[in-house]
């Protein structure tokens, strides 16, 4: 992705995922704000640097792992996830059998303790993608740490799992019981 999509990408994580209200952004239940508010937004804080189209291919094309994280439906917008305080009500879905978090060293001294917790995030994020979790986890290590949790056994022992589209799955948070730990 060009280096000034990418700061496009961030200052919409801000408006959508975080906070909306200081840009006099309303959300409905489902995340969603309409399009032309938000471009108001953007056309206030960068001027003309950023056209509709380049709004468009951050939505429909993700960044350089093509990793949406933005959608556009009705002429709205939302943040699909990622949001800092409680915005959608997502579906309960059935997990895959099992599914991966990247993680590091530190971290995983309280995760052994406690299990996974959503720290900033309303949720803690989960793949199905073992390469996507060393993705995830090498943007703060570069000795990643992939826990593989048995999600399909948590589900049926009545944690709750929501899944937006792909790999990428949600939950409140994992209890230590269900999940593989590296040995060493
Ligand atoms: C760790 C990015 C201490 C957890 C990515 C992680 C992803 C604990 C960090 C998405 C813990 C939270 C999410 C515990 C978990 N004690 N640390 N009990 N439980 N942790 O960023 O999963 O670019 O909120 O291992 O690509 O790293 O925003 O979560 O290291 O998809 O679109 O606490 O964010 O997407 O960090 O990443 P994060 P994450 P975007």
């Amino acid at each position: 992705m060009k280096k000034d999509l990418k700061r496009l990408s961030k200052f919409l994580a801000v408006v959508l995922r975080h906070n909306p209200e200081n840009f006099n952004i309303a959300l409905d239940e489902r995340g969603f704000a309409p399009l032309n508010n938000v471009w108001t937004v953007i056309k206030h804080k960068y001027g003309d640097t950023y056209s509709r189209d380049d709004l468009e291919s951050i939505v429909h094309n993700g960044d350089d792992n093509a990793k949406k994280r933005y959608e556009i439906i009705d002429n709205h917008i939302r943040a699909m996830y990622g949001h800092s305080k409680p915005t959608i009500v997502y579906p309960s879905v059935e997990p895959p059998f099992k599914l991966f978090h990247g993680t590091n060293a530190k971290a995983l001294i309280n995760i052994r303790k406690n299990g996974l917790l959503a720290q900033q995030r309303q949720y803690v994020h989960m793949t199905t993608s073992y390469d996507t979790a060393v993705l995830v986890a090498s943007r703060r290590t570069n000795e990643p740490i992939i826990l593989t949790i048995h999600a399909k056994e948590a589900y049926k022992n009545g944690l709750i799992f929501h899944n937006l589209e792909g790999e990428l799955y949600l939950s409140k948070a994992i209890p230590v019981d269900y999940i593989d730990f590296p040995s060493h």
